[in-house]
């Protein structure tokens, strides 16, 4: 296989950890914290999980090592969406595992959870393992999102995990992957098995975060490689003068990655879903925020901009959210067949017309037809409209073409409107993770091992203190209980890790809202330009804005 420059000379760098696991399991001990207990609904968590419920916080320090000397065979499992960093957990995690015990083994279950239940799998060794030291991707064993959820699934991962005698799991995965963590550490506690699982806080989206999570690996570099886009577009709108783009960013429900991209490169426009639920906003609404910016330049002689979209915004707007509800009602079952028979789109419109209330048909009366379209087109296996398919970057930029238009008529707006656009989301998630989540992941990978080497099971490899140089990062673990609550998942009461949408009263948030307006009209783009890996630490050791301002 031919090599890039970068990649060969990224095998040789050599990943930063905290000072306390420096020095290998020898010289490092456990301060055992208070016991915990889950993030609401106590009661009902402790229920669920009577075992692996309450345990203690842990900080890594050190001391004199007083962990078990058993020999270790581990199976770790990469789980969801890529994030840059995962090869460099199990680096980490093989790293930890073989110089404190040379015999010890790593099993990696391939492509995703699955690889766990049909006991497909390989054994890693160093040569193995060093074609995908500080690289990007997944692709070292695979990802998939099948889910570990069932009974019978547990029961076959125990009988997998006899079979090799594996004595711990890792699982490498968001907010979902990590709470069937618990479920599976509860169930393997529950009959003795004595498998351990340890979880690992990974997602491009960063909505795995809480008081105990400081950020999810992959965050930074996906964020950095968006932004050093977006800057690029940025000084390409303001050389060229004559484009305005939209650019929808990857990040599902919570909007972390659009808002670190404005906190990184100062655009015109930044939509916030969780602000645009707060106020109701309507489609509407929005547009005419977007064309108030695009006025107000246009005024000062500068027909451009850049807009981030986040990408699950149209679900936070109520009316939306309704029209989305009533269409997967419209369509559900035989009434599908029904529709698809229809053979042209006016037919199928009438058809529509009949089916939703009048304030749902006002909405999609106003959609641009691509996008009306696409409402039919692109369904779940459930059934439903996949909302992350929609364009939305076009159809903000069409609804604000329709208010420039009325703002012409009305003599208001006399400038010219001609938008581009963009999604950038597979471009970050599989990029050369920076140095910080480089070294980061590698951390959480070696501190997964020095949790199941002490025999933790139910935690998530904790590393803190993140704004700081890594040798000052605090290793440690939180049980996996602790950030759970109940939700209401499928109609059934469910126990799950709160998912971390963006907080409207929070530091970051504040820091974009007291400029925004300021960016709005004038032209104060930043250019991050690429990532670097080599050269002055406060150009290469950066973390995001995000962590910044949250720990200043
Ligand atoms: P995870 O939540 O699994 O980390 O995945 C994140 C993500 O990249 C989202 O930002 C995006 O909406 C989704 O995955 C896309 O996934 P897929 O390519 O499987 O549709």
């Amino acid at each position: 296989m031919e090599l890039s420059s970068l990649q060969k000379a990224r095998y040789q760098y050599v990943p930063k950890l905290p000072e306390m696991l420096r020095s290998g399991i020898a010289d490092i001990c456990v301060n055992e914290g208070e016991e915990t207990k889950s993030a609401a609904d106590c009661e009902k968590i402790k229920a669920l999980f009577p075992n692996t419920y309450g345990k203690k916080e842990i900080v890594f320090q050190k001391g004199q090592n007083t962990s078990q000397s058993k020999k270790q065979v581990v199976g770790v499992i990469l789980s969801g969406g890529q994030a840059p960093g995962g090869h460099n957990v199990i680096c980490g995690l093989y790293d930890a595992l073989k110089s404190t015990n040379p015999e010890n083994v790593l099993y990696g279950f391939k492509n995703g959870p699955i690889g766990l239940i049909e006991d497909d799998y390989l054994i890693f060794d160093d040569d193995y393992i060093n074609q995908y030291r500080n690289t990007g991707g997944f692709d070292i064993i695979g990802s998939g999102r099948t889910k570990l959820e069932t009974k019978e699934q547990f029961e076959i991962a125990g009988k997998v995990c006899k079979k090799h005698g594996i004595t711990a799991i890792v699982i490498i995965g968001g907010d979902d992957s990590n709470t069937n963590a618990a479920v599976l550490a509860e169930y393997f506690a529950a009959n003795n098995t004595g498998v351990q699982v340890i979880g690992c806080p990974k997602t491009i989206d960063g909505d795995l975060k809480n008081e105990d999570i400081e950020c999810s690996f992959g965050f930074d570099t996906a964020t950095k490689t968006y932004s050093e886009l977006i800057g690029n577009i940025g000084r390409d709108a303001n050389s060229a003068k004559k484009y305005w783009h939209f650019v929808k960013v990857m990040g599902r429900s919570a909007s972390h990655v659009a808002l670190e991209c404005a906190l990184q490169t100062q655009p015109n426009i930044c939509l916030i879903s969780e602000e645009v639920a707060y106020k109701k906003m309507s489609l509407s609404q929005i547009a005419d925020y977007i064309a108030d910016s695009v006025e107000k330049r246009s005024a000062n002689g500068m027909d451009f901009g850049v807009a981030i979209i986040p990408e699950g915004v149209v679900e936070f707007v109520p009316e939306f959210s309704v029209l989305i509800k009533e269409i997967n009602e419209l369509l559900a079952g035989s009434k599908a067949d029904e529709f698809n028979k229809l053979s042209t789109w006016n037919e199928k419109y009438a058809f529509i017309e009949k089916g939703l209330t009048k304030e749902s048909m006002d909405v999609f009366a106003i959609l641009p037809m691509g996008i009306q379209q696409q409402l039919f087109l692109e369904r779940d296996p459930h059934g439903n409209v996949q909302v992350s398919l929609i364009e939305s970057e076009k159809l903000f930029s069409a609804l604000v073409s329709d208010k420039l238009a009325l703002r012409k008529e009305a003599g208001t707006y006399k400038g010219k409107f001609n938008p581009i656009h963009h999604f950038l989301g597979y471009e970050g998630r599989c990029a050369f993770p920076s140095n910080f989540d480089a070294d980061y992941c590698y951390s959480l990978g070696y501190n997964a091992f020095m949790l199941i080497q002490y025999g933790y099971n139910g935690y998530l490899s904790k590393i803190s203190n993140l704004s700081k140089p890594a040798d000052k990062w605090i290793a440690g673990g939180m049980p996996i209980t602790k950030m759970m609550n109940i939700e209401r998942r499928h109609g059934e009461d469910k126990p799950v890790i709160k998912k971390a949408l963006v907080e409207l009263d929070s530091k970051p948030f504040k820091y974009f809202k007291e400029r925004r307006d300021k960016w709005a009209t004038e032209t104060l783009y930043i250019y991050p330009g690429a990532i670097q890996y080599y050269g002055p630490s406060e150009v290469c050791d950066i973390t995001t804005k995000t962590l910044k301002i949250e720990q200043e």
